[in-house]
């Protein structure tokens, strides 16, 4: 078996091994199901068009890098969706129109709160009657005001879930998100909290068959993923508001890499957040304003969820975007 570090490297890169991220359409294949995202995504972006309605387009959960173009073996990224699951049930609050593109399998808005514990499984909210089953007593308030909510944004059609699984999916489906939303401008925001891959095994650089254990030790190399936050800011998403996210494990290293991400690519907010901590403290970063936003040890005991400040945040400064023209500093 050859190894893929024999494998030619990619064509068309920046001499460093990073392709530009329009080569990479070229050079991978487009998700089987892109066709279906496209035809659900633009029904419900014409619907909330003719609204007038405000759309956030949520990412969340981790994209996987397969290592074999028939998938055995894939790294993943990680990410459970509780932000951006959590996210999008404050976004429908605030009267916004949710496109939840999540990995398939990660946590969902409403669903999330009843997703296996270890000790409490579906089965466990629910009991046994005379003529069938039902909410078990316990936890009737609770899945009384979950359903509320839930049946609220699906009577209102303001909840699209959309799925993806590798990196080639998500990319290729985020760039054709935008290509159907760029009709409403202003009135988009992209919330980008998906934990998105910086390195991958191009299709053709991948082994096409399950990879064999006879060779001994297994080396991988990886190319280098393109940076798409650029053209999505300057070209595919420009007049909306995008939000990235920025994931560290070194302190020292977070909020400078998230103002670097600013310059670089030129968009209006990134959330900073650290792994251990990104349920309590996460620091909201703008070109003129940098703002943490925690909960205290109280505030967590009773349940706030971290997103409930962070999505008033992010609607105030959608709304100064809309009413500048798409020109905020
Ligand atoms: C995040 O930083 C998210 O907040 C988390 C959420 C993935 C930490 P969970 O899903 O975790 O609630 O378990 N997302 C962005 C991660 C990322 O890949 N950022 C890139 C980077 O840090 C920039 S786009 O370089």
């Amino acid at each position: 078996m050859s190894t893929l570090s024999d494998m030619p490297s990619s064509s068309l890169d920046n001499g460093q091994g990073v392709i530009d991220p329009d080569v990479f359409f070229e050079q991978n294949k487009a998700p089987a199901n892109l066709a279906e995202f496209e035809a659900k995504l633009e029904a419900f972006v014409s619907y909330h068009q003719a609204q007038k309605n405000r759309i956030v387009f949520i990412t969340s959960g981790g994209t996987t890098i397969p290592l074999e173009n028939n998938t055995v073996r894939f790294i993943d990224n990680f990410s459970s969706g509780t932000r951006g699951a959590s996210s999008a049930e404050y976004f429908l609050r605030a009267g916004y129109a949710v496109v939840f593109m999540h990995r398939q399998f990660s946590l969902q808005p409403f669903h999330r709160h009843f997703v296996p514990h270890p000790h409490l499984n579906f089965l466990d909210y629910l009991q046994v009657t005379d003529n069938g089953a039902k909410v078990a007593t316990a936890y009737e308030q609770q899945v009384k005001t979950v359903m509320t909510e839930y049946q609220q944004a699906k009577d209102t059609n303001r909840l699209l879930l959309l799925e993806f699984v590798t990196l080639p999916d998500y990319l290729f489906k985020l760039k054709s998100g935008t290509r159907i939303l760029s009709g409403l401008q202003s009135q988009v925001m992209y919330y980008l909290a998906a934990a998105v891959s910086d390195f991958f095994i191009p299709s053709a650089k991948m082994n096409d068959h399950k990879i064999q254990s006879r060779d001994g030790g297994l080396t991988l190399t990886l190319d280098q993923v393109p940076k798409f936050l650029k053209p999505l800011v300057s070209v595919w998403a420009s007049q909306s508001l995008i939000v990235s996210f920025k994931l560290e494990t070194d302190e020292q290293l977070l909020v400078p890499k998230a103002r670097q991400a600013l310059e670089s690519y030129g968009h209006q907010v990134v959330v900073a957040n650290m792994l251990h901590t990104r349920k309590h403290t996460v620091t909201v970063i703008t070109k003129s304003s940098e703002k943490v936003v925690s909960l205290s040890p109280e505030e967590l005991a009773s349940h706030v969820e971290i997103e409930s400040r962070i999505i008033p945040q992010l609607v105030h400064i959608h709304d100064a975007w809309i009413d500048s023209g798409s020109t905020l500093a």
